[in-house]
């Protein structure tokens, strides 16, 4: 044996709503910034859209036998809320609620655990229409779509997720622009980030309230050790403002209790509104973090590259993957200590991990995606290597069950542990998941 996990922890796979549930306008849903943007000609790689995607939406059954043969303990999935309330607020879509109250049922009857993330990227339209994250008033209709499905799933559902990689909603969507709602202003972002936080801490009191005492509420972060790409202090610095635009903006606030000071001077005229209150509601106490990893960040100064005078450089000789990621699996194992150490992170699970590739299927009808089992068979190592020096780490979740739209590269890359042929919607194991299932069952993994 080479790394047993302690007993209890958690194997499993994540998703999203809009990358796979398709169903875009069925049921009463109303239109969410996604499919406005994939609409939008020219926004998508391959001019493709989440209308269809892996038909989840109508697939599901099939997709949880999936998870069962595998031996899934865990489906950490997102609710598209324009489902539950097509115009962000008000009005509530009853067969929104009962697509995903199904979806819970079916899941606990074949043993495995759902973690819910409320938000994963697909704002309701008509809540952009009214500025959306940057909108304060936004922070509040999320407190209230919290309650709404706290009330119908919270009898079962006992792990929550408030929101998934917040910078990336600000940054991406509002400051750079490549993600919905599109818009490139840096000023928004910060905004946006501050109301994304504030909606997270509302959203905490909610779910502890409507969810019982044994429920667990977090919030998960795209993470990433920020290493300069050379001595020089210069490159040193950056990498420093680099780790507090990406890490340290979203970690203080949450488990310090303020956004750092040496950001909040450098950012200057930049900085969001903000009210008296805020900070203690954005750092109410979590039960968990939630830890999406897939590379680390190496670090040069340049002083054009906005917003903190920093950009990434490539390592010659490393290994990357089909997104252009160095594959770094001790970034994870340095990640973890760190939140434990420097943050005091009650405990974490790794919500995403995993890697994209050019995967075939061969005349065999299977997949080898071997870089793919290498890749997580590393990053499983390193994350072991943490809780073997004292790291709580209660699970890790694998991105993704299965290929899906991977935003603005639309079906370019392919993420998943099952291939899906998008024709056909043929859903077939890649020899990825056939071994990540055995890491489960051996709790673990076992020297070959
Ligand atoms: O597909 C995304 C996911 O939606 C959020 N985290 C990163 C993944 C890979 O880019």
């Amino acid at each position: 044996m080479l790394a047993k996990f302690p007993d209890g922890f958690i194997w499993g796979v994540a998703t999203s709503s809009y990358q796979i549930e398709g169903g875009w306008n069925e049921d009463g849903k109303g239109l969410s910034i996604w499919d406005t943007f994939s609409h939008t000609k020219g926004k998508i790689l391959d001019n493709t859209t989440g209308d269809v995607s892996c038909d989840h939406y109508h697939r599901w059954r099939e997709d949880v036998e999936l998870m069962k043969e595998l031996g899934i303990m865990a489906y950490r999935f997102s609710i598209a809320w324009a489902r539950i309330l097509p115009d962000g607020k008000g009005k509530v879509n009853a067969k929104g609620l009962d697509f995903y109250s199904r979806l819970v049922d079916a899941l606990l009857e074949n043993g495995i655990t759902p973690f819910i993330t409320l938000y994963h990227w697909d704002l309701p339209q008509a809540l952009q229409d009214e500025g959306g994250w940057a909108n304060r008033d936004v922070a509040f209709y999320f407190g209230e779509y919290a309650s709404v499905v706290a009330k119908r799933l919270g009898d079962r559902v006992k792990h929550w997720i408030t929101h998934n990689e917040p910078w990336v909603v600000a940054w991406i969507g509002y400051g750079f622009g490549n993600h919905a709602p599109g818009i490139q202003n840096h000023k928004v972002a910060l905004q946006v980030a501050h109301h994304l936080l504030l909606s997270h801490g509302l959203a905490v009191e909610v779910l502890r309230d409507l969810c019982g005492y044994n429920a667990e509420v977090g919030i998960t972060l795209n993470l990433s050790p920020v290493h300069s790409a050379s001595d020089r202090e210069e490159d040193i610095a950056a990498a420093k403002r680099h780790d507090g635009f990406l890490n340290r903006w979203f970690l203080e606030p949450l488990f310090v209790g303020g956004y750092p000071s040496d950001m909040v001077e450098f950012y200057g005229e930049l900085m969001p509104k903000t009210q008296p209150a805020d900070m203690a509601i954005i750092g109410k106490r979590v039960d968990f973090l939630g830890v999406n990893y897939y590379s680390r960040s190496v670090i040069a100064h340049n002083e054009d590259s906005k917003p903190v005078k920093a950009m990434g450089v490539k390592v010659e000789g490393a290994e990357y993957t089909e997104m252009g990621w160095e594959v770094y699996p001790d970034g994870l194992y340095e990640m973890l200590v760190r939140l434990d150490g420097e943050y005091r992170v009650p405990k974490i699970y790794i919500t995403e991990n995993g890697a994209a590739y050019a995967d075939e299927v061969l005349p065999d009808e299977r997949v080898h995606d071997e870089r793919r089992v290498n890749y997580l068979r590393q990053h499983i190592l390193a994350a072991h290597r943490a809780i073997t020096e004292g790291v709580n780490l209660a699970g890790y979740f694998v991105w993704s069950l299965m290929d899906n739209f991977e935003w603005a590269y639309g079906y370019t890359k392919r993420f998943g542990i099952i291939f899906v042929d998008f024709e056909t919607q043929r859903r077939i194991i890649k020899e990825s998941g056939h071994w990540y299932s055995q890491v489960i069952r051996n709790n673990g993994i076992i020297a070959i």
